[in-house]
């Protein structure tokens, strides 16, 4: 298990995440974005769990922040976010379809609940391979709505497959608030009909994600099956840059804002006696400084050539 020191080095990458969506707005210029900036802690607590060789599975939402907890290289991840050739995949999938095979990330996809069932897939052959890996399988609450949710966790619970589900739940699925779309109290809730554990955490308490994850992992890599987890949240910003949040009140975005999980894991740190304020801050100036370079250079890449722009479109 990871000590609390570990997790703490792991502010650096959290950092990064909320600094890299400002920095490739400003830098990189239009298109069909969608910022996670306040969902940090979700990510970085729950990837903070994994082994070096485990695997995530993520979503639309997740391009920036699955993708950098993951350890992506960022000058890679901006080229492929910019459609740069020497992206992640040769910038080819841009924002929306990074991935990282060799660093365990498999990618997103833009089909809302459509990384569910592959996951399943995946954690099947995990487990005919007698493999010790597992799988992170990342979605919005919106998807928890989609039959293919409800299918996969049958079937990975039915076959106890090495896989946790994890729910990145911001409250809403573009402008609708999950209290409108389900009669449950929490998500977690759904896990009781298929016979695995579920449980709601603060997603926006680092090492509450930690915690709730690391117990799940050690349930899904010892053949006992998956586990449910709920990870509460909220995003800052409008669904993508062209939502201009008109079904919901600046007070309630004003309230979130104070429920930083970065800010509140510096003051953890720095009342725990970990780091000082100054060390927290370098680690913020340092992301910042690391997320421009990354930009920078990745804006002098090459686009991919009309001769070969349909090359590694399809697997072989
Ligand atoms: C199958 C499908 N239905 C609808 C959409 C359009 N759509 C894109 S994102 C989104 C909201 C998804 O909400 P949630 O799962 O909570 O994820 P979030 O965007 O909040 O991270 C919708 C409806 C889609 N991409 N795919
Ligand atoms: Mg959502």
């Amino acid at each position: 298990m990871k000590s609390w020191l570990d997790v703490a080095a792991d502010v650096r990458r959290s950092v990064t995440l909320k600094k890299s969506r400002r920095s490739i707005y400003t830098r990189a210029g239009a298109w069909h974005d969608a910022p996670s900036i306040g969902q940090e802690a979700a990510s970085v607590g729950s990837i903070a769990t994994l082994r070096p060789e485990d695997l995530i599975i993520h979503h639309h939402r997740g391009h920036a922040i699955h993708t950098i907890a993951k350890g992506a290289n960022l000058t890679t991840m901006m080229a492929e976010f910019l459609g740069k050739e020497p992206g992640y995949c040769r910038g080819r999938g841009g924002s929306m379809h990074i991935a990282d095979i060799p660093g365990g990330n498999l990618g997103a996809t833009g089909v809302v609940g459509g990384g569910i069932p592959t996951a399943v897939g995946i954690a099947l052959a995990l487990q005919m391979r007698r493999s010790d890996r597992i799988l992170l399988s990342y979605f919005g609450d919106g998807a928890t709505n989609e039959g293919e949710f409800h299918e996969s966790l049958n079937m990975a619970s039915t076959w106890k497959l090495p896989v946790v589900f994890l729910c990145d739940n911001n409250q809403y699925g573009m402008s609708m608030n999950v209290s409108k779309v389900m009669n449950i109290a929490h998500i977690s809730e759904r896990a009781a009909s298929y016979g695995i554990p579920g449980q709601s955490v603060d997603g926006n308490d680092v090492l509450a994600v930690y915690e709730a994850v690391l117990a799940a992992d050690e349930r899904a890599r010892s053949g006992q099956g998956p586990s449910l987890i709920d990870l509460m949240s909220y995003r800052w910003r409008g669904h993508s840059k062209s939502d201009r949040n008109l079904y919901r009140t600046p007070q309630e975005i004003d309230e979130w804002k104070h429920k930083c999980p970065i800010r509140r894991f510096k003051q953890v740190l720095v009342d725990g006696g970990v780091m000082t304020r100054d060390e927290v801050e370098d680690i913020d100036q340092a992301a910042k400084t690391a997320i421009d370079r990354a930009a920078e250079e990745a804006l002098t890449f090459p686009e991919p050539s009309p001769e070969n722009m349909e090359a590694e479109v399809y697997a072989p």
